[in-house]
Parts: structure tokens; sequence; C-alpha cells
């Protein structure tokens, strides 16, 4: 992988796309290397948490790469958004839940794969936007859909028909993001929330994410009936027994065994 790094440490996973030059734009290439980190972090079954950022000091992902994209024709821009949309459901679908660390530029594709982690975190010099239109596109990975869900219609038809970029803190207040923290301080932040989520039991914080994903799709009866699966599904595991008897004799958890 050249434009893709990974580190797994303990139960923590950091894929950073680094292809700082072009502001971590998302070249085929990218996205071809970033689908094979998943693959690995997907196939390390010690791994809980698992956090996305850009390299550099100044961008996350500055969305599609505009140069590759610009000549292709419709049945290619079809090709390649659906090749991006199967890795961003991939990432919104991923078996543990995925922290998107925002160090800078999000925009287009990037806010769009910060739209589909689960939790985001951003760096206080984060910038948001989906400028496809300025381009004669829509968005392509998700933003027209995402985006909407996250923040509600009228703000993500702002974004999407102006073009114009946001700062973190009207992120924050339009709910686009969970928090905004000091630049220098946002892989300890994103750290700390992944080791806060990867100490509890994993199969509990899976079900969990499948429940909260696939109620958001259904109707409340329907997503009822999700947890309730998700919840009695956790009955057949060992860190159900090891978490309640652990609360019963007054004790800590050490550690969960899956
Ligand atoms: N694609 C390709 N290259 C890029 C991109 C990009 N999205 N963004 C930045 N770069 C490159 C620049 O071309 C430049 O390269 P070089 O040094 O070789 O000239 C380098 O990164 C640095 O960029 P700038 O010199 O422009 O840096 P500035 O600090 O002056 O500006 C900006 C930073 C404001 C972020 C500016 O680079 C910019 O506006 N970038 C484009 C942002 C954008 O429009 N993103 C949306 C792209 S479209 C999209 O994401 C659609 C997704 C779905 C597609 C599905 C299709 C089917």
């Amino acid at each position: 992988m050249d434009t893709v790094l990974l580190e797994m440490k303990e139960h923590i996973a950091t894929i950073t796309i680094n292809r700082p030059k072009a502001l971590n734009a998302l070249s085929t290439e990218v996205l071809e290397d970033l689908n094979t980190a998943l693959a690995q972090v997907c196939a390390t079954k010690s791994i809980y948490a698992l956090i996305i950022t850009g390299a550099g000091d100044k961008s996350f992902v500055a969305g599609a790469d505009i140069a590759e994209m610009k000549d292709k024709n419709v049945d290619e821009a079809a090709t390649y958004g659906r090749f991006g949309n199967q890795i961003f459901r991939r990432i919104e679908n991923f078996r543990c839940p995925v922290i998107a660390a925002i160090n800078g530029f999000a925009l287009g594709g990037g806010c769009e794969l910060a739209c589909a982690c689960d939790i985001r975190i951003a760096a206080d010099n984060a910038v948001f936007g989906q400028p496809e239109v300025g381009l004669g596109i829509t968005p392509g990975f998700g933003g027209t859909q995402r985006l909407a869900r996250l923040v509600g219609a009228g703000p993500a038809k702002e974004m999407i028909f102006t073009g114009r970029n946001i700062k973190a803190d009207k992120a924050l207040a339009i709910g686009l993001v969970n928090s905004v923290v000091p630049h220098d301080e946002l892989m300890a932040a994103a750290e700390k929330m992944a080791a806060n989520i990867a100490k509890n039991a994993p199969i509990a914080v899976a079900n969990a994410k499948t429940a909260i994903n696939e109620g958001l799709q259904t109707n409340i009866d329907a997503g009822i009936n999700i947890e309730v699966k998700a919840f009695s599904a956790c009955f057949a595991t060992e860190d159900q027994r090891t978490g309640m008897n652990a609360f019963v004799n007054k004790e800590k958890v050490d550690a969960f065994a899956n």
C-alpha cells in the first residue's frame, strides 16, 4: 500500500490516508489501498476500534481526485462512484466502531468519508464542505444521503446547494461532528475515544452498532425487534457472563474475551 498507512496497536487500528502532496485526495489507488487496509483490520479479530485520519497538518481528505476524474464518461463515472460507495458502505457497516479524526480539509469525498464513520472528532482547523456543484457534479460517495441523515435536510441542502465550506465550530453546531479539539490534541482525543470503546465487550458494541444502523433504516417497531435480536444474542456470549458476574460480585472486568 503506497497511499495508505496502517498501524495496529493492542485493540486499536489507525488508517492514515497518505497522499499529503495532493491533500490526501481519493484517487483510485487510494481507494484500493483503503479497501485493502480495511480488509486487514477486519481480519484482525483483536481490533475493537478503528481510527481513520489524513497525513499532514492541513487535510483529512480534500475530496475525490479531480484530475483523475475529469475525463470520465458516464459509465466510467458510475463505476468510480460505485467503487467509492462500496468502500464507504464497508466503513459504515464495519464490524467495529470507526472514528474519523478530521485534521483539516474534509471536502467532497472527504466530508463523505467522515460521514460514513460512526463518530467524527474534528481538529479546530477542520473545514467541511460539499463543493461538487461548483465542479458541475453532485456529491457521489453518499453525500446526498448520509449528510442529510446526519444533520437534517435543511443544513445538508444548504451545504450541498451553495457548495460553501463551514468551519469546525459550525460543523459542531449542526451536529456534523461529535467534538472539536485543538489540532495538536486530535489524535490523543481519537485514541482516548477508541480506548473507551475498546475496553467494553466487543460483541455487545458491534451488536449495538448494527442495531443503531439497521434501526435508522426502518420504523420504530421493526427497530425494536432489531434491538431485541441484538440484545438477546449477547446472552450467548462469555462477555455477558463476565460483565454481569463482575457487577454482582462488586469486581472490575479485567478484560472481555470476545
Ligand atoms: N483532487 C486532486 N488534487 C487535489 C485535490 C482534489 N480533490 N485537492 C487538492 N489537490 C491538489 C492540488 O491540485 C495541489 O496539487 P499541486 O501542488 O500539484 O498543484 C495540491 O493538492 C495542493 O492543493 P492547493 O494548492 O489547491 O492547496 P490550497 O491550500 O491552495 O487549497 C483546497 C486547498 C481549498 C482544499 C483546494 O485544494 C481545493 O479546493 N481542492 C479541491 C476541493 C474539492 O473540490 N473537493 C471535491 C472534489 S469532488 C468530490 O470529492 C466528489 C466525490 C464523489 C465523486 C464520485 C464521482 C462519480
